[in-house]
């Protein structure tokens, strides 16, 4: 298991970052104690009880994988929590957008499984530095309940042809898998912690094995980026300013949801899903729904 890095007043340092853009990746990173995490989860896990079966007009799983800061507040407030920001300034600077928020379950004793990708593949901003994620455990992330797998250093290549692939095993929204061979001594597995985040760079490869455990492994994943960033292959994409000023406008804000699936945030989630899948969906003869 990797030491702990410890932050000086919540913030990286000069070699923290460094290791940032040397590795592609940097963990474990507390951000807060892990009862607060564990709280998170308590409050996700009411959500599940409450929508599951509440008449929503996607499946639960839809909102909670991508986009969930669109429909549920606490999302929202994971995002913007200024721990993570504190963190993530570190990375992208001063001006800071959340781009999307998951939460990326996996059961416990399931097959579910992510096959080594680049997240920027197919979201249509171009193979640039100013995306980065955090991921938040809100239950153990090891190697025996699928933690990710990051490759080192491998951030510094372009975007990489990937294949789909029809394996209902895959949480991806397209099964993207990357056409390199990844031999398992380049996997090092990103074992954290609740209340512990990584961050990894929008090219690194990762991917992620199953739940073997008897116990959910639960992550609240932000995607951040800067303002510079711009969507280039959908007509429009959308964000919402956590920090900073964006003085590029090329994302269009919208409001956090005050209270879950409100109509007007229902609709919004659409309006955003509709023109994020030109960019997410282009190219695939997937059937199985954006995000499915
Ligand atoms: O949570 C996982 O296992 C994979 C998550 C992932 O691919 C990502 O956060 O980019």
């Amino acid at each position: 298991m990797a030491d702990i890095q410890s932050l000086s007043d919540g913030r990286l340092s000069a070699s923290q970052q460094k290791a940032y853009w040397d590795d592609g990746y940097l963990f474990p990173l507390p951000v807060m104690p892990a009862k607060e995490a564990v709280a998170l989860r308590a409050e996700l896990e009411a959500l599940e009880d409450t929508w599951r079966d509440n008449g929503l007009p996607l499946p639960l799983n839809t909102y909670k994988r991508v986009n969930a800061h669109c429909v549920l507040p606490l999302a929202h407030r994971i995002g913007a929590d200024p721990r993570i920001l504190d963190v993530v300034e570190g990375i992208l600077g001063p001006d800071i957008l959340i781009y999307g928020v998951e939460f990326f379950i996996k059961e416990p004793n399931t097959r579910a499984r992510v096959s080594m990708h680049q997240d920027l593949t197919y979201w249509g901003l171009g193979a640039i530095d100013g995306l980065v994620t955090a991921w938040l455990a809100l239950s153990p992330a090891t190697p025996a309940s699928g933690c990710m797998d990051f490759v080192q250093g491998s951030h510094k290549q372009a975007i990489l042809p990937h294949a789909d692939t029809d394996d209902p095993d895959n949480l991806l929204s397209r099964g993207q898998e990357v056409q390199v061979d990844v031999p398992d001594d380049q996997r090092v597995p990103i074992e954290i912690h609740p209340g512990q985040i990584s961050l990894h760079h929008g090219l690194t490869i990762h991917g992620s094995g199953p739940n073997t455990t008897d116990d959910r492994r639960i992550a609240a994943v932000i995607r951040y980026c800067t303002p510079d960033v711009a969507q280039q292959v959908a007509d429009k994409d959308y964000a919402i300013l956590a920090r900073g000023a964006d003085r590029a406008g090329n994302f269009i804000h919208f409001a956090p949801p005050i209270t879950p699936f409100t109509p007007a945030s229902l609709a919004l989630y659409d309006e955003i899903r509709t023109a994020q899948a030109k960019a997410t969906m282009a190219g695939t003869a997937n059937n199985k729904g954006l995000y499915a």
